[in-house]
């Protein structure tokens, strides 16, 4: 079963940032898919609990730095 987790993502301020943030979350195990909104400060990610959770993709986006924030 798969489970979506949104980010707020401060910090990006062109969309290659947000090229980035995509790229990096997606290496990870377990990613479905992940779409970031550099104009609204979003991720949307979706994914498989079983391999991954929200803070490791939470830390995987402020490895790339960027302060993100779980919101839903
Ligand atoms: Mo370009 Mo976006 O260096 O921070 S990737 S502005």
């Amino acid at each position: 079963v798969e489970a979506k987790a949104v980010f707020s993502v401060i910090g990006m301020t062109c969309s290659a940032c947000a090229g980035s943030v995509e790229k990096a979350v997606k290496r990870l195990p377990g990613i479905r898919e992940a779409v970031v909104d550099v104009l609204n400060n979003r991720a949307q990610v979706i994914f498989f609990p079983n391999y991954v959770n929200e803070e490791t993709i939470r830390e995987t986006i402020e490895d790339v730095g960027f302060q993100a924030t779980l919101i839903n």
